[in-house]
């Protein structure tokens, strides 16, 4: 079996037997290479020598590939050491000594197994771990061209990679934080687990808190790169077999979206997306909200200029092509604007529940979602809805609260939810993009932004008689008005 990976890092594919470990193991030398170089020739220097080669092969050091994947990104590394970690090791996991089990220098300095090589694989026949001359095992993965861990698990199931971006300030780190913490709950909703596989996925969630009177998150720094998220969600299909699919997540800071260049610099994880969940403010919609986004951003970046951005930078697509790419264009914060939306966008989203089992069913609920869809059209801008009509195929709209009500500013001037934050539809493009990679379907067709283009003359064609064989002749009625309407809806569900 062969496990292809796409790194979540630098997007590099390799086998599952290309990957680099970091090694448990740390050594220093007994003695500095100048001392031995100064010794005169005899078995003992020959001995220091190999102890110190063997010793420098573990040496802690700052990794040459990691600080290349990370100079573009501003001195700041995401990966977090753990206390328990620096006490093991007393340096950065980063740090670690690195070993490629595919060079022969490397398998000097690992176990064989009775099949001949330094892996060790799991049940499913995966590298997991290589165990070291000095009996450590480690399960520390790393990515062979840029040195960035690759997940515990990560590799076996198709990966989809999903891009949360949105001008500053629109609620990116928020969303991502509730959806993280919620995932399980709305996973479940289609009939599906989710596990994450590792521990940024917690990190994210501690380090953004979005709780009663907390302060909520500071802006994103441009330019860093937060770590991705990865979950594992899996199904039971309907003859009972297991599917597992893998999503990795990425929270783009609002200012990479603002010009190509910083997006194709910061944002090749756009580029590399399976899935773009893009936040339009509010603010950007002309609808009253009690808050300023700042002058620079509001400007510079107006949503149709973001996709703009986002269509020149999908290099492969001529630029009068349409992007395909699912979009889910989302309008947050609802909590400001309730007013404006009927009662289902007041509330949360609903399972579709099967009458007999009652198990929820791997179902969007389309049937919700098309009443609230053209009022959330009705408030998007023309020249937004004319950007994405003229540069995307596949697009829907959405709104959501992630904190479900209000937020204020506390005595040091930090925004903090007013009440318990409850979130309100936040996983609706979650779900439709689950629907668009294929995981789940819809209980009835979604309805689209723009009705499919009807066929011209808009006619059905009348089933042929024997009499029109006989002339070869087909005849036609003209559309009714249902049948008309379906257009306004996907083909299928
Ligand atoms: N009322 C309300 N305010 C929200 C909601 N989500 C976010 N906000 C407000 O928007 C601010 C910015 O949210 P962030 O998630 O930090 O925005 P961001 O898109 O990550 O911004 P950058 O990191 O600068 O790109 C928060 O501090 C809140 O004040 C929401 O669901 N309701
Ligand atoms: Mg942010
Ligand atoms: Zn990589």
């Amino acid at each position: 079996m062969d496990y292809r990976i796409k790194c979540p890092y630098c997007f590099a594919e390799f086998s599952h037997k290309e990957v680099h470990f970091r090694m448990e193991t740390i050594k220093t030398p007994s003695r500095s290479l100048q001392d031995i170089e100064l010794m005169s020739d005899s078995p003992e220097r020959a001995r220091l020598m190999a102890e110190y080669n063997a010793a420098m092969m573990f040496a802690k050091k700052d990794d040459p590939q990691y600080e290349a994947f990370w100079s573009k990104y501003e001195d700041v590394k995401t990966e977090r050491t753990t206390n328990s970690e620096w006490e093991k090791f007393g340096c950065e996991v980063y740090q670690l000594p690195i070993i490629n089990p595919n060079t022969a220098e490397g398998r000097k300095v690992l176990r064989t197994n009775a099949a001949g090589d330094c892996f060790i694989y799991d049940a499913d026949g995966m590298v997991t771990a290589v165990e070291d001359i000095y009996g450590k095992q480690t399960r520390r993965r790393v990515c062979p061209r840029c040195h960035n861990p690759i997940p515990l698990q990560y590799g076996k199931k198709k990966t989809k990679f999903l891009s949360v971006i949105g001008v500053t300030g629109a609620g990116k780190t928020v969303y991502i934080s509730q959806i993280l913490t919620y995932m399980s709950k709305y996973v479940s909703y289609v009939g599906m687990a989710s596990n994450f596989c590792d521990d940024h996925v917690n990190n994210f969630i501690k380090d953004n808190p979005v709780k009663l009177n907390q302060p909520l998150p500071p802006s994103t720094q441009k330019g860093v790169l937060p770590q991705p998220m990865v979950y594992d969600l899996t199904q039971i299909m309907p003859d009972r077999s297991v599917k597992t699919d893998t999503i990795v997540i990425y929270d783009i800071a609002g200012e990479t979206c603002q010009d190509a260049e910083a997006m194709i610099n910061y944002g090749e994880f756009v580029t590399k997306s399976d899935g773009i969940i893009l936040l339009v403010d509010p603010s950007q919609l002309n609808i009253n909200v009690n808050y300023d986004l700042d002058e620079e951003s509001k400007k510079s970046s107006e949503p149709q200029i973001v996709l703009n951005t986002i269509h020149t930078v999908f290099t492969d697509i001529k630029s009068t092509e349409l992007c395909n790419i699912p979009l889910a264009v989302c309008i947050p914060k609802s909590d400001m604007f309730e007013t404006m939306l009927p009662a289902e966008g007041r509330r949360d989203i609903t399972p579709i529940i099967d009458t007999f089992s009652e198990l929820k069913k791997p179902l969007f609920n389309a049937t919700e979602y098309n009443i609230l869809e053209p009022k959330i059209k009705s408030i998007v801008i023309d020249e937004l809805k004319t950007a994405l009509r003229t540069q995307y195929s596949d697009y829907n709209f959405f709104v959501f609260s992630a904190t479900g009500c209000d937020v204020a500013k506390n005595e040091n001037g930090q925004f903090c939810p007013v009440m318990p934050p409850i979130p309100r539809r936040i996983a609706e493009p979650l779900l439709w993009m689950f629907k668009k990679f294929g995981y789940i379907r819809s209980d009835v067709p979604i309805r689209l932004p723009e009705p499919r283009k009807l066929p011209e003359p808009a006619v059905v064609e009348l089933p042929r008689t024997a009499v029109d064989k006989l002339l070869r002749r087909t005849r036609t009625r003209p559309m009714t008005d249902a049948e008309k309407e379906a257009y306004k809806y996907e083909l299928t569900c």
